[in-house]
């Protein structure tokens, strides 16, 4: 007994005489004088990932979030602990060696979301091959002084470690048992502050986290090293899945569609276009609101108002892109499955079956091909457009490409249509009906080939007529020298190439048969700051209006994310004045557009996730890859969780939540393709 209290005694007094140091601040400061690398360790790595969310997520409950800082501390110090492992001497390599790759993640996804607005995926690694290619246009518009701010941390280790060794601290000698203790209590401490951050978690962020397609949202709450960790196992998982687990996949998918007949059926367009010829155009960074921009008089794409005014044109439509940005266009056009959830389906999923429309026109006797000056490889085409049923694809190979006619990425627009146009005439002499798709290429980013796009003044131009009578041609700076210039200027050319191309097609006949279908594979990634000027500028006094003006219209967020438009036009020779010469103005996505084409040419896909857009009509709701939807009344962000009002009918809370309901369980069939 009289032990026992002399034990707690001691405990006790213990006990009493840290909380007095502790208070006193002795005892912190002898652990930061005796730790300084570890704890340098951890500051650099938590500031950094703190940094990242700063530049990437501007509101300060974002960056500063609580969570994130706690997650990112449970990282770094855990990572840290080990070092403790190593003899003083050997921790410093240790520690830089974990710092350059903890630096690397935060700079790599710094530079992705620059381009991407989302954070890097491990299985993007096997894209690098691509990448190269637009490898320029990454380095001349996308890396910042922000993504080399990183180095700060790196930096910051090497001062520290040169002034420790100055001071002879690793000269000491610690006991193998001594390291192992400290790293234990190093590790516990990561331990309770992991438990801390498990008990601050909703059940939201654990079911977002499980999910993994809001990527803002997971880096929000469990920082970047979390997530970067989480992002690898699910990027190693289609690997997995084709060894396990695909025929659950598969019965989750086909038991989606079990109950879904709402919006089937026929309708007056069922077979309106059964036997056509089919030539599809994929417009590379074609974007609708552009349409309705003309400078001096001189509309920005004439081809496509022509083709919109005389054909059926869809023109409040969203392609449903994610970072595999043209490769998902065409993937979701030809089956209206959506991208995956990681990485990208044309590299991930090429070896799977699908049910696309070339394969369904082939079972009605069509001849499919694709055309693409493009490396064959590029976005694994190669492989993928097999998968998909074209009978044939034409590739760089199968083009005359000079240093004279290439433009951006490669070979021309006006070069690559006037070679297709060779190519499908002798398709139309061996085959009875068929179906084509053309990739363009030109209206790349950069868009920076600016003097091979000819001339189209995005300035103002006017003809003064001076006091002496003669005249003078003034010109005033408007969108000259902007990246949004420079892409109206890329746009009208590959406009007008494919403007020859409608011309070439019929002067050879090949458009007496034929319908043109065209799609804008995706937004072009455009500084919002060139918005706000292209919106503000006054063309009377030829000025641009200052943000405290009030006329000034801030092209925000929403109206950046709803600007991101692009069009859809089914177009043929006769189709002026007749019930097909229709603007829709309903909300459609790419998805959309097998099941709404399918019943014109005849054919139906039970697994689509569209919907034909002349049964839905004004109940359609688009969902993005990110979670993001959109329906004729409002355009909901789910990543911040709100909405911009896009009608003047009232928004409940229950729409919203049955509208994200939908979007959630349309999600989570991302991964799963048949
Ligand atoms: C490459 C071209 C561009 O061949 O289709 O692809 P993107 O960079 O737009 O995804
Ligand atoms: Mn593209």
């Amino acid at each position: 007994m009289k032990r026992i209290k002399i034990t707690y005694n001691k405990i006790k007094d213990k006990v009493v005489k840290k909380a007095k140091e502790i208070k006193n601040g002795h005892l912190i400061r002898e652990y930061f004088k005796n730790n300084i690398l570890f704890v340098t360790f951890v500051i650099t790595g938590v500031l950094s990932s703190t940094i990242l969310r700063f530049f990437c997520m501007h509101t300060i409950e974002n960056y500063l979030s609580f969570k994130a800082i706690l997650a990112d501390l449970v990282v770094v110090s855990a990572i840290g602990s080990l070092g403790y492992l190593f003899k003083p001497k050997n921790r410093f390599p240790y520690y830089m060696t974990m710092n350059i790759f903890l630096t690397a993640i935060c700079m790599i996804n710094s530079v992705y979301y620059t381009f991407y607005t989302s954070f890097a995926s491990v299985s993007m690694l096997s894209l690098t091959q691509y990448i190269g290619d637009v490898g320029d246009a990454v380095v001349q518009n996308v890396l910042q002084i922000k993504d080399l701010i990183y180095i700060f941390s790196p930096i910051t280790l090497i001062i520290v470690h040169l002034k420790l060794k100055k001071k002879n601290y690793y000269k000491r000698f610690e006991l193998k048992s001594d390291r192992r203790k400290k790293t234990l209590k190093t590790l516990s401490f990561s331990g309770i502050l992991l438990i801390i951050f498990l008990i601050s978690l909703s059940p939201l962020d654990y079911s977002r986290f499980y999910k993994q397609w809001n990527k803002e949202y997971i880096v929000m709450k469990f920082g970047i090293y979390i997530y970067q960790g989480e992002d690898l196992i699910v990027s190693l998982q289609p690997k997995i899945n084709s060894m396990f687990g695909y025929n659950k996949a598969e019965k989750e998918f086909t038991d989606y569609f079990k109950d879904r007949n709402e919006y089937t059926g026929t309708n007056e367009y069922t077979n309106i276009f059964e036997g056509k010829n089919v030539i599809l155009i994929h417009g590379e960074s074609m974007m609708r609101n552009a349409m309705d921009l003309s400078f001096n008089g001189i509309e920005v794409t004439p081809t496509l108002n022509r083709l919109a005014k005389q054909g059926m044109f869809f023109s409040n439509f969203y392609s449903q892109v994610s970072v595999g940005t043209s490769s998902d266009s065409e993937l979701t056009y030809n089956t209206s499955l959506m991208p995956t959830k990681s990485g990208t389906a044309f590299v991930s999923y090429s070896d799977r079956t699908y049910i696309s429309t070339p394969k369904l026109l082939k079972e009605k006797g069509y001849y499919t091909f694709s055309m693409h000056a493009n490396n064959a490889d590029f976005w694994n085409r190669r492989a993928m457009h097999k998968s998909l049923g074209y009978d044939r694809f034409y590739s760089k190979k199968d083009y005359k490409v000079t240093k004279d006619n290439t433009i951006g990425l490669g070979l021309s627009d006006k070069e690559f249509f006037k070679q297709s146009v060779a190519k499908i005439k002798k398709i139309n002499e061996q085959h009875d009906k068929w179906y084509g798709l053309t990739i363009m290429l030109s209206n790349h980013t950069p868009f920076s080939d600016v003097e091979k796009y000819g001339d189209y003044s995005v300035d103002i131009k006017e003809t003064v007529t001076k006091e002496d009578g003669t005249t003078e041609e003034v010109t005033y700076p408007y969108m000259e020298g902007t990246k949004l210039g420079n892409y109206f200027k890329s746009l009208h050319y590959a406009d007008s190439a494919l403007g020859e191309f409608i011309d070439e097609l019929d002067a050879e006949g090949l458009l007496d048969n034929t319908i043109i279908v065209l799609y804008g594979d995706h937004d072009a990634r455009l500084p919002r700051a060139d918005y706000n000027k292209l919106y503000n500028y006054n063309m009377e006094t030829h000025q641009f209006l200052s943000e405290d003006d009030p006329n000034y219209k801030e092209y925000d967020s929403f109206q950046y994310e709803i600007g991101r438009r692009v069009p859809f036009i089914i177009w043929s020779k006769d189709m002026e004045g007749t019930k097909l010469n229709q603007e829709v103005t309903n909300v459609m996505g790419m998805y959309d557009v097998m099941p709404t084409l399918g019943n014109m040419l005849g054919f139906n896909n039970k697994y689509a996730l569209g919907h034909d857009i002349f049964n839905i009509k004004d109940n359609n709701l688009v969902v993005f890859p990110n979670g993001n939807w959109v329906t004729n009344k409002m355009y909901y962000n789910s990543q911040k969780e709100a909405y911009l009002s896009l009608s003047d009918e009232p928004i409940t809370e229950e729409e919203i939540n049955k509208n994200s309901e939908y979007a959630n369980k349309l999600m989570s069939q991302l991964q799963k393709k048949k």
